[in-house]
């Protein structure tokens, strides 16, 4: 099957959690608004009245006659269908479970610099970007980041699941990743504490088809438009 992957052209974003899925599986698929007049069908397909079950927001996929949206949603589909998920019930919503918490996260993260409203510019809520910046590593990553080196003590590594790598740990490497580029001072402080995420994160750069997708053009670089933005302001 191909698949159709819809999201921002310009970011890593939240597609990146899909685009690293599908790179590890080796599976075939395009994204979409990084092809010529993409864009354009991605946001017709954002305002189609025609989808039974419309997506309210990218990234979303289309596999077959199925329409997708929801990262963990997406994730959900995937793993199982490409290794990158226990079959099993139980094992299949406690990845779920984990993916769940890495999308709150996220939404911290982004909420770092903007704290009032997505559709402000970050120029905007400055002042509040500090403080929430301030309070945030104050606590959440130390709190979040933690929790994964437990479940990483208790699976016995060296994934969250134990032996068999899942999309999970594809995730927290990118959380690893974008915290590093967003807040690289904050990162040097913590990243001690957290030996067992590092060592993920760096397990996830060794799998061969990572790797090539990292060294690649397909991979975006951070930028400030994205999730993860670097303002020096923010890393105190
Ligand atoms: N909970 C959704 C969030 C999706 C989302 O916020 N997408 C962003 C891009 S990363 C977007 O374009 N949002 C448009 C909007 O919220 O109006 C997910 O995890 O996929």
């Amino acid at each position: 099957m191909r698949y159709e992957l819809y999201y921002w052209p310009e970011i890593q974003g939240r597609g990146e959690f899909i685009r690293l899925a599908l790179e590890e599986a080796g599976a075939s698929y395009a994204d979409v608004a990084r092809r010529k007049g993409g864009e354009d069908r991605l946001v017709a397909l954002l305002g189609s009245t025609r989808l039974d079950q419309p997506p309210f927001a990218p990234p979303f996929l289309k596999a077959g006659r199925l329409m997708i949206a929801q990262t963990a949603n997406i994730l959900q589909y995937l793993g199982p269908r490409h290794g990158l998920a226990p079959k099993n019930e139980q094992g299949g919503l406690w990845v779920h479970q984990l993916q769940l918490t890495i999308a709150d996260v996220v939404e911290e993260v982004h909420n770092t610099h903007h704290p009032i409203a997505s559709a402000l510019y970050y120029e905007q809520q400055r002042k509040e970007a500090k403080r929430y910046s301030r309070e945030f590593w104050r606590r959440r990553p130390q709190k979040y980041l933690g929790y994964f080196e437990r479940v990483l003590h208790r699976s016995g590594g060296p994934w969250l699941l134990g032996r068999r790598i899942s999309y999970a740990d594809l995730s927290l490497f990118q959380v690893v990743e974008g915290l590093r580029y967003a807040f690289p001072k904050s990162m040097r402080r913590l990243e001690p504490k957290i030996p067992g995420v590092v060592a993920v994160h760096d397990a996830v750069t060794e799998r061969p088809r990572i790797a090539a997708y990292l060294a690649s053009p397909r991979r975006i670089p951070f930028n400030e438009y994205g999730i993860f933005r670097h303002y020096k302001e923010l890393d105190a």
